[in-house]
């Protein structure tokens, strides 16, 4: 059986559009695989609880002005002073569903006008996902739902550059969902994904670091 102390957990991103769902099927997840006994943590990027964190979220409140190239490297940034937290809590079997990661930082930043390969250099050596579950919503849907905030990035010219460079980035490890369905629909649909996937890992799938 794959339920012995050597099983790890599986490392399962969420990735769209801003007001794509990310959020509250984020946290449906949590609670279905806690349901099902599993050890399972919910993670977000922009972790805006430490001291990078902090700095992101006063440029996403446009609070400060900084660079491109620098709001950039401090996303990643983010990303790296949580990798060896997230390392030992896979390899101790915990799962972690994370809402948005270096799929975000890419697809966000490039939408700038940044290159590709300059925007994924920084996350090399990162955690790879196991699953990155993309909820797909055309822009101009997402900008029905609700409006959006007023933080940097929230407008529909910018979210359809967003989209068009979240299209370029998907390979094997994404499965592509559609942000239009009913809530339980895309909630069960979810639910299977993250389910084989967690088992694959349970049964030995090994870690691998971006971009591979
Ligand atoms: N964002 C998020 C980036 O531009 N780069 C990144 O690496 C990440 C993780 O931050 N509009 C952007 C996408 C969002 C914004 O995210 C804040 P959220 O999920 O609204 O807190």
């Amino acid at each position: 059986s794959g339920c012995n102390s050597e099983s790890r957990g599986a490392l399962v991103v969420l990735e769209g559009l801003d007001r794509s769902g990310k959020t509250s099927q984020s946290s449906r997840l949590l609670t279905y695989l806690e349901g099902l006994g599993h050890s399972v943590e919910l993670w977000r990027f922009p972790d805006r609880s430490t001291n990078v964190g902090q700095m992101i979220s006063s440029y996403l409140s446009n609070k400060s002005q900084l660079d491109d190239h620098t709001i950039h490297l401090l996303f990643s940034a983010n990303r790296w002073e949580k990798r060896s937290l997230m390392e030992t809590k896979l390899k101790t079997g915990t799962t972690l569903i994370v809402d948005r990661y270096s799929y975000s930082g890419v697809a966000f930043s490039s939408a700038k006008g940044l290159g590709d390969e300059w925007c994924k250099a920084p996350e090399i050596g990162l955690l790879a996902p196991d699953l990155v579950l993309y909820l797909d919503i055309q822009p101009e849907k997402a900008a029905e739902r609700g409006g959006y905030g007023d933080e940097k990035y929230e407008q529909l010219e910018f979210q359809r550059k967003v989209a068009q460079c979240y299209q370029v980035l998907h390979d094997a490890s994404w499965k592509i969902v559609d942000a239009c369905q009913p809530i339980e629909d895309i909630e069960k649909q979810l639910q299977e994904l993250v389910l084989e996937c967690v088992m694959a890992c349970q049964k030995g799938k090994p870690l691998a670091n971006l971009w591979s």
